[in-house]
C-alpha cells in the first residue's frame, strides 16, 4: 500500500537524555503543531532530526532513539554538531531565514554554511530514498530543505514530490541577492507542486523563477524541459477542534484542577476587575516584532495614561535559536525594554508587563488564550502566524479582540481582526484603545465570522487540499509525456 513520506528539519517529537534515560516530548513550533494531526490520522512516515546531535547520543542509546521514533511512525536523521552548526544555525538561520523575512542586514553569505547545507540536504534525501517505494507521495517541508526535492528527483525521476514553504518567499529584488539563487531555485523545482501560505509569496517565487532561470511561466505553471511544475497557495489552518475542546474543558475545570498560572491570572482579575489583559506569544525571534511591540505599548501608555493600571501585557517569549548572535542580542534588548518599562510605569499594585521567557505546556497556553481579552500579535514579517488563529479558536464565548500585523500571512484571511502596521506605533496604540473599548456585541460579531472560516479551513483541509493538488500533478505529468 502506498504511503505519504513527510520530511521536515525537525521531527514532531524532541528526544532528550536525562540520567542515561531517553525522554520524548512534543516539539513546539508552527510546522510541528500543524502537521501532527495529519500525521497521526494518516498512513505516513515522518523523517527528520530528533533534536540531539550524534555526539549527544551515547552509542548504546542510538538504537533506542530509532525505536522511540518508530513508535510514532517517525525516522530519525542523525546529524553531528558541525552539521547542525553549518546547516541549521548557519545557512538555514543566518542566510535563508533573515533573507526570506527581508532582514537583509542580518543575512550572511558563507561558503562553509552552503557546503553544509548541501551535504545535510543530501543526507535527508538519501534517508527518504531508503524508505521510498513506487506509488508513495513525498512531502518536503520548509526552508531548511530547499534542495531536497531535486536531490530525490535525480534518483527517482518518477516520484511524486510536493514542497511546502512555511515562511515568506521574498520579492525578486531581495531574493536575487542570494549568491546561490540558481541552485536554490533548481533544488525546489525538483517538486511537482510547490505550495506557499499566500498568493503574494507564490507570485514572488514565480517571478524569481522566470527572471533568474528564464523558465517559461504561464499563470501558476512552470514549464521545464521534461515536466510541468505547479505553484499554488495553501493557507495553513489549525486543528480547530483541538483548541476549541481544550478551551471548553478549561472552563469546566474546578478550582482544584486549575494550574498555578491560571490561579495567578484569576487573582489579577479579582484584584482589578476593570483591567484587561493583552496577550503576546511568539518564539523569541526578531521577525516577530517583539521589541517593536513593547515600544508601541510604551507609546500607548504615554499617549493614553488613563489606561495605567487598566491593562497588563502578558508576554510569553519562547527561547529559540539561542546560538545565533542576533537572537542573543534580541534577548538582551527585550530584557532591557521590559525592565525599563516596568520601572517607568509600575505602581505599588500594578506592573505593566508580565514577561515569561520559557516554553509552556499546552494547558498553560490555553490558560493564556482564554484569560486574555486582547491578543496583540505584531510580527515584522511572518509566513502565516498560527497563534492568531489559535487565540480565536479558544474564544468559545466569542469575546476577545485580535490585533494583528498586516505583515503576517494570517492577516489575509482575518479581516475582522484589527489589522495594523507594526512599524506605526500610533496605529498600534489606537488599535489597543479601540480593542479596550470595543462593545461586546461587536467582538462577538467579528469573532463568529473568523471562527466560521477557521473551522472550515482547518489544518486537515489544508493538508488534504495540498495532497489532492499533488496527486493531480501526476495525472498532468502523464498527459504531458504523451503529447
Ligand atoms: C513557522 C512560521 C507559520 C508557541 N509557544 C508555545 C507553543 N507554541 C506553539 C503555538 C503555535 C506554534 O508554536 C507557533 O506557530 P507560529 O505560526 O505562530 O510561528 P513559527 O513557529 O514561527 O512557525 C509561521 C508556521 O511555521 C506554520 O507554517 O505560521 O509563519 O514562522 O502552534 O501554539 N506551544 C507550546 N508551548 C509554548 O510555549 N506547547
Amino acid at each position: 500500500m502506498s504511503k505519504t513520506i513527510i520530511i521536515s528539519n525537525r521531527l514532531p517529537l524532541q528526544i532528550s537524555i536525562d540520567q542515561h534515560k531517553l525522554e520524548v516530548t512534543p516539539s513546539v513550533g508552527g510546522l510541528a503543531t500543524g502537521l501532527k494531526s495529519f500525521h497521526k490520522d494518516g498512513d505516513s512516515v515522518w523523517i527528520g532530526w530528533p533534536g540531539l546531535t550524534e555526539e549527544e547520543i551515547p552509542e548504546e542509546l542510538k538504537e533506542q532513539v530509532q525505536e522511540k521514533a518508530r513508535e510514532e511512525n517517525c525516522v530519525a536523521v542523525h546529524l553531528n554538531a558541525a552539521e547542525i552548526d553549518g546547516f541549521y544555525y548557519g545557512f538555514s538561520n543566518r542566510t535563508i531565514w533573515p533573507l526570506f523575512h527581508y532582514f537583509m542586514e542580518y543575512t550572511e553569505s558563507d561558503d562553509t554554511y552552503w557546503e553544509y547545507y548541501k551535504t545535510v540536504n543530501q543526507k535527508y534525501a538519501d534517508e527518504i530514498l531508503k524508505h521510498y517505494e513506487e506509488g508513495d507521495v513525498i512531502w518536503v517541508h520548509d526552508y531548511q530543505l530547499l534542495l531536497v526535492p531535486n536531490m530525490i528527483r535525480e534518483q527517482a525521476p518518477d516520484a511524486v514530490i510536493g514542497f511546502f514553504n512555511h515562511i515568506p518567499f521574498p520579492s525578486y529584488e531581495v531574493f536575487r541577492t542570494l549568491p546561490w539563487r540558481d541552485e536554490v531555485l533548481q533544488g525546489v523545482l525538483g517538486a511537482d507542486l510547490i505550495g506557499f501560505h499566500t498568493y503574494d509569496y507564490e507570485r514572488h517565487f514565480l517571478s524569481s523563477v522566470s527572471r533568474i532561470l528564464r523558465h517559461q511561466v504561464d499563470f501558476n505553471e512552470i514549464t521545464l524541459p521534461d515536466r510541468i511544475v505547479k505553484v499554488d497557495s495553501f493557507p495553513m489552518g489549525i486543528d480547530y477542534e483541538k483548541f476549541e475542546k481544550a478551551a471548553l474543558e478549561h472552563y469546566k475545570s474546578t478550582s482544584e484542577e486549575q494550574s498555578e498560572l491560571q490561579r495567578r491570572l484569576d487573582h489579577h482579575l479579582e484584584a482589578t476587575p476593570d483591567a484587561k489583559m493583552i496577550l503576546s506569544i511568539d518564539r523569541l525571534d526578531y521577525t516577530k516584532g517583539i521589541a517593536h511591540r513593547i515600544r508601541a505599548y510604551e507609546y500607548f501608555l504615554d499617549k493614553y495614561p488613563e489606561f495605567i493600571e487598566k491593562v497588563r501585557l502578558v508576554m510569553l517569549a519562547v527561547p529559540s535559536r539561542s546560538n545565533v548572535p542576533q537572537y542573543q542580542k534580541l534577548k538582551r534588548e527585550v530584557d532591557e525594554l521590559v525592565g525599563r518599562i516596568n520601572g517607568k510605569f509600575s505602581t505599588v499594585s500594578w506592573t505593566p508587563i508580565w514577561y515569561f521567557y520559557r516554553s509552556m505546556p499546552f494547558e498553560n497556553l490555553i490558560d493564556l488564550y482564554t484569560s486574555c481579552d486582547i491578543a496583540l500579535l505584531t510580527p515584522i514579517r511572518d509566513g502565516m502566524n498560527l497563534v492568531a488563529k489559535e487565540y480565536i479558536a479558544t474564544r468559545t464565548n466569542h469575546t476577545g479582540v485580535l490585533i494583528l500585523s498586516e505583515m503576517a500571512g494570517a492577516a489575509h484571511e482575518m479581516n475582522e481582526a484589527l489589522i495594523i502596521n507594526p512599524n506605526n506605533f500610533d496605529q498600534v496604540a489606537q488599535a489597543l484603545k479601540t480593542a479596550f473599548e470595543m462593545p461586546e456585541e461587536e467582538q462577538i460579531q467579528r469573532n463568529k465570522m473568523l471562527q466560521k472560516r477557521l473551522r472550515r479551513y482547518g489544518v486537515e483541509k489544508w493538508a488534504q487540499d495540498f495532497m489532492k493538488a499533488l496527486k493531480h500533478t501526476r495525472e498532468n505529468r502523464d498527459s504531458f509525456k504523451s503529447i
